[in-house]
């Protein structure tokens, strides 16, 4: 099991990648931001999705080194990049609900943005709705400053919890990611439907943006443009591809 892996060394033998997912815009389906996505390589089973390994590195703590150098990994990359005049976008980097309770994580995220050179609004973290629903003050404090700095908010697998709406009554986030579950049962749940369009109103009336998240088919997509979801994210459009070949596609959108 992964929580017997000598995490440290897995991240020095370069066996953690990062996949980038591109998130295009519903009007113009032009890619406007991406989604880091980490996956294992490893020597022993292959190429390991988060699934299989982020449970045991949460309830071990390990998470917060892994999330620290992706979230490091990506801002050197865009910065790389922004050095050579090359076009970048807005990248967001999940962040564990371990990630904010740890000081150390929340600092060092804090100070990458603050030293940095790239426009502020490259600095997008997305943070589950169940992680929110369980933020003590100094995790609190921490989307404060984030959003201080002019980082983007997006409130992860929205609608899937138990505490949808106390995660937009605070002033926190600024985008909503609709939940896989919700998008799925376009075309067979006329009640989820309802859900759906009540929702993307909500986040709408709250001055809040819209991702549909694992957008597959042609279907949802006219569900969700007739009723003015903002972005899709999903299979559909993109899956999630190695980090050279974002910059392939980046350089082609130059
Ligand atoms: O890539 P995939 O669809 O398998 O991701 C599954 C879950 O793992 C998603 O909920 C995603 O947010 C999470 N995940 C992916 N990469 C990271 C990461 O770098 N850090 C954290 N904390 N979660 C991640
Ligand atoms: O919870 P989060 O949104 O971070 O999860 C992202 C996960 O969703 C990744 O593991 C990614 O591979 C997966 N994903 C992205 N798009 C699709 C899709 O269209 N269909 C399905 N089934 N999964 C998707
Ligand atoms: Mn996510
Ligand atoms: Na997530």
């Amino acid at each position: 099991s992964i929580a017997l892996i000598n995490l440290e060394n897995a991240i020095r033998n370069e066996e953690f990648q990062i996949y980038y997912q591109p998130v295009v815009d519903a009007k113009t389906e032009k890619i406007i931001s991406a989604e880091a996505l980490i996956r294992w390589i490893s020597p022993t089973h292959g190429i390991m999705l988060p699934g299989n390994f982020i449970p045991a590195l949460e309830e071990s703590g390990y998470i917060t080194m892994l999330d620290e150098f992706v979230n490091r990994k990506v801002y050197e990359f865009l910065t790389e990049r922004s050095r050579q005049n090359k076009k970048i976008l807005p990248v967001a980097v999940n962040l564990s609900r371990m990630d904010l309770m740890d000081m150390n994580i929340m600092n060092s995220v804090l100070h990458e943005i603050q030293d940095s050179e790239l426009p502020r609004n490259v600095f997008h973290y997305e943070i589950t709705e169940s992680a929110y629903a369980e933020i003590t003050d100094p995790g609190m404090k921490f989307l404060e400053d984030l959003h201080d700095k002019g980082a983007v908010l997006l409130v992860d697998d929205f609608g899937s919890g138990i505490s949808s709406l106390s995660t937009v009554q605070d002033y926190a986030f600024d985008v909503i990611k609709l939940d896989i579950g919700f998008i799925r049962k376009i075309g067979n749940s006329s009640r989820t439907e309802n859900i759906i369009a009540a929702l993307i109103s909500l986040a709408h009336h709250l001055n809040m943006k819209v991702i549909a998240e694992g957008v597959e088919t042609e279907e949802q997509i006219a569900f969700l443009r007739k009723h003015e979801c903002d972005y899709f994210q999903g299979f559909y459009f993109f899956r999630p591809f190695p980090q050279e070949e974002f910059e392939r596609m980046l350089d082609r959108m130059q």
